[in-house]
């Protein structure tokens, strides 16, 4: 889990390297700070599992082992992108992994889960479905109808809310009543479990009791995991100063970056010496680098292919 959480962090701040030559031509959300969720959710999926995910889904389409070179291409825009370069950051999916969609319109992957689950639920097998949505979800109506769909119909489905306090540029706090997000889950009788979204190990345990509980056919559960994102809500700035987010609370949770506190209770255990870790940075680097070279080499779509998959 650790080498999957550097690697996130490397890819993401490769995009920030190169994000200002404007070869990008859409909107990121970086994961950066929040990689401990989706890592330690995934770890526990097989690739026959459906994950659904949001408009902040380089994480999850990458815990879930989606092909790097496909997201690359697809931030570019070109035709080896796993979306044909027509969707962007926001799109990723990996059917072969088990990324099944990532959508941006806030809780929409909420129902798609839910709606495969009950698919699964009625073939029997023991496939199991996540929907990755932000703080700012669960103020959809849709969250609503589909725990309780779920929770009546005791579906395989995991709600995993990653709490990082914000909705754009407004605080959770300003948003809604003060109370604990996992009550929405016991107001629709359904298991619910909350861990530190910053620890691996803890998001890992919390969520494979969710996945067994799933499997088993015992129904969903609503996992939140309180976590911070560092950089912008779109985009790779920092952009504290605009007043929406305190700098001491930022300064606070960077101190609890999730990769950081994982190689420090490593080293304790004496489970990642200096040399490997290095190691590992050098193999991603080369990875990453070569990743980019394919994205930035690869042919932009036929134009002649524009209207395809396009409803009119
Ligand atoms: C239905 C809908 N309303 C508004 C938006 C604009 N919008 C994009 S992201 C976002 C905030 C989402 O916050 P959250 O769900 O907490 O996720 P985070 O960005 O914090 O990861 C909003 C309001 C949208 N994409 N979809």
């Amino acid at each position: 889990m650790y080498r999957k959480m550097l690697r996130i962090r490397m890819i993401e701040e490769g995009i920030v390297e190169r994000y200002a030559e404007q070869e990008m031509r859409c909107p990121v959300h970086l994961s950066i700070g929040q990689e401990a969720a989706a890592v330690g959710v995934c770890h526990n999926l097989k690739h026959t599992d459906r994950v659904f995910s949001t408009h902040r889904c380089h994480a999850h389409y990458l815990a879930m082992d989606g092909n790097l070179k496909a997201m690359l291409a697809e931030i570019y825009g070109k035709a080896e992108g796993c979306m044909g370069g027509r969707g962007g950051s926001m799109h990723l999916a990996d059917h072969a992994k088990g990324l099944i969609a990532s959508v941006p319109i806030v809780g929409s992957s909420i129902p798609l889960a839910v709606g495969t689950a009950l698919s699964d639920h009625i073939d029997g097998n023991q496939n199991v479905s996540v929907a990755f949505f932000g703080d700012g979800s669960v103020e959809e109506g849709v969250f609503h109808e589909s725990a309780n769909f779920a929770s009546l119909h005791k579906l395989p489905v995991l709600f995993v809310c990653e709490n990082n306090f914000f909705s754009v540029y407004t605080p959770l706090k300003d948003r809604q009543p003060p109370r604990k997000l996992v009550d929405l889950a016991l107001a629709h009788g359904m298991k619910f479990a909350s861990a530190d979204g910053n620890d691996v190990s803890a998001v890992f345990n919390a969520s494979r009791e969710a996945v067994l509980h799933a499997r088993n056919g015992n129904g969903p559960t609503f996992l939140l995991f309180d976590t911070y994102r560092w950089r912008a809500h779109c985009g790779t700035d920092f952009d504290n100063n605009i007043g929406y987010r305190d700098e001491a609370e930022f300064q606070e949770w960077r101190l609890r970056c999730p990769i950081d506190n994982c190689k420090v209770k490593l080293q304790d255990l004496n489970l990642l010496s200096a040399e490997y870790e290095e190691s590992l940075v050098l193999e991603f680097k080369k990875e990453i680098d070569s990743a980019f070279e394919f994205a930035k080499s690869a042919p932009l779509p036929e134009s002649s292919q524009a209207q395809t998959h396009v409803y009119v």
